[in-house]
């Protein structure tokens, strides 16, 4: 029996679902290209870019960091929403607080190992943003408890759930702060800048 149930204001699961979408039970996997293989000996997560201090971190020291764990649901651009999604890692305030972001930057490339990148405004990865109060991003490294799934992005991938989830970069390998926008693999290939579900911003001009 569940008790206190009725505390909870949970949003019903249309009201979950962006416009045009539908709910996946499954968890597809959408990559470029083959999955790559990252020994955990040679991972590492650079910072650079309009910082203070870059940073790189080995995988003990990354996983040393201060994590949270969160449940939020995710958006594909192909269409399919997944709820309830949970996952533990690093906010990505945090990483900018660590480094020391220069006020100039306006925008965050993520990078990854497979060559992939994508662009998100850095208000969208500061805390109390457009993705409502608390963290809105993160670095994570665990989907359900367990090691993020090679095929998932691991060892560690972005985290951007208010966003397409195109945003959320596999495999990453390099956070780098800009001044300017600078469209990444996506974005340069007929998808929408931002990437709104919301607002429906699929394609270049939605
Ligand atoms: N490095 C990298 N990140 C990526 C991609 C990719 O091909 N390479 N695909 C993106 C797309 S289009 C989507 S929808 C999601 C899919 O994540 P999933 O395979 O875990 O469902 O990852 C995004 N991040
Ligand atoms: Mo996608």
């Amino acid at each position: 029996m569940i008790i206190n149930e009725g505390f909870k204001p949970k949003r019903k699961a249309n009201e979950k679902l962006p416009p045009g979408q539908y709910e996946e039970t499954g968890f597809p996997v959408l990559s470029l290209g083959p999955t790559p293989k990252i020994d955990l000996g040679e991972w590492r997560l650079v910072v650079d870019g309009l910082v203070e201090k870059e940073l790189s971190w080995d995988w003990k020291e990354f996983a040393a960091l201060p994590a949270e764990d969160v449940t939020k649901d995710i958006h594909c651009v192909t269409k399919w929403s997944k709820f309830d999604t949970k996952w533990r890692g690093v906010p990505l305030d945090h990483i900018m607080d660590l480094a020391g972001v220069s006020p100039e930057a306006t925008h965050l490339i993520a990078h990854s190992y497979d060559g992939y990148s994508t662009n998100i405004p850095i208000e969208d990865i500061r805390a109390g943003g457009p993705g409502k109060a608390g963290s809105q991003a993160w670095v994570a490294y665990l989907y359900d408890g367990k090691p993020l799934e090679a095929e998932h992005g691991g060892p560690a991938r972005l985290l951007v759930p208010h966003l397409y989830f195109w945003k959320s970069a596999k495999w990453l390998k390099r956070l780098e702060f800009v001044k300017g926008d600078k469209p990444g693999f996506w974005e340069t290939r007929g998808y929408h800048n931002y990437g709104d579900p919301w607002k429906e911003q699929r394609y270049t001009n939605d």
